[in-house]
């Protein structure tokens, strides 16, 4: 079969290119042990896609005390990226599946255009210490954008980046929220992970090598 076009992919990077949840979830617990919340999963898993300043607000859901300053919040998410970014220095290549690297290679050699769109402000750390800069045509992540997704920004951003209107942007996102904004965004959205139950995907994947049908 001849494929029709040259497609433009925007691909979220935490739980689509790489999973560093957990590293998310263990350095959240950490900060949130120094003012006494006892941080679950359940939360946790609230917290998947969400910016950072958002995801504090929904840990100090539980916060028992007086409410706290901006700069006290401030200094509890650089405590919490600090710790993160340990984690993150601790990558390497092979935190990537074989599946997306073969699947990122594929793409380019068919001539597609490849964008991340992530509401990370570590996001070329992560791509530099997995080796994968340079996998990606363009990167718009937490330090292009102003509001997080569900916010059509990251992704807006992405397709301004690659020059493309964002109708002609296919957008693959694990996470509610971030299918949420690739509609927002009036981009096809495929659910993977978490979000491959979501009704509101155009397409749903197993994994990642399924885009190459798509
Ligand atoms: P940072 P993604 C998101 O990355 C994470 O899923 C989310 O848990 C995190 O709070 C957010 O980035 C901000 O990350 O603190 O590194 O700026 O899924 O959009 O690639």
């Amino acid at each position: 079969m001849v494929r029709s076009s040259k497609k433009n992919w925007i691909f979220d990077l935490d739980g689509v290119i790489v999973f560093t949840d957990k590293f998310h979830y263990l350095a959240w617990k950490k900060m949130a042990k120094t003012i006494g919340i006892d941080l679950d999963e359940k939360t946790n898993n609230r917290l998947r896609g969400v910016s950072r300043a958002d995801s504090l607000e929904i840990i100090l859901e539980q916060y028992k005390g007086e409410p706290l300053s901006q700069k006290k919040k401030n200094e509890l998410m650089e405590e919490k990226n600090n710790l993160y970014r340990e984690y993150l220095n601790e990558m390497t290549p092979n935190d990537v599946s074989d599946d997306v690297k073969k699947t990122l290679r594929v793409l380019r050699e068919r001539g597609d255009k490849l964008a991340i769109g992530s509401s990370s402000k570590n996001a070329r750390l992560i791509l530099e210490k997995v080796g994968l800069t340079d996998a990606f045509d363009e990167i718009a992540d937490g330090t292009n954008i102003k509001k997080g997704k569900p916010d059509p920004e990251v992704f807006l951003k992405a397709a301004e980046f690659l020059h493309k209107a964002p109708e002609k942007c296919i957008a693959v996102d694990d996470a509610f929220s971030g299918i949420d904004a690739a509609k927002n965004a009036n981009m096809k959205a495929i659910g993977i992970g978490d979000s491959a139950r979501y009704e509101k995907a155009d397409y749903k994947i197993n994994k990642f090598s399924d885009l190459l049908a798509i």
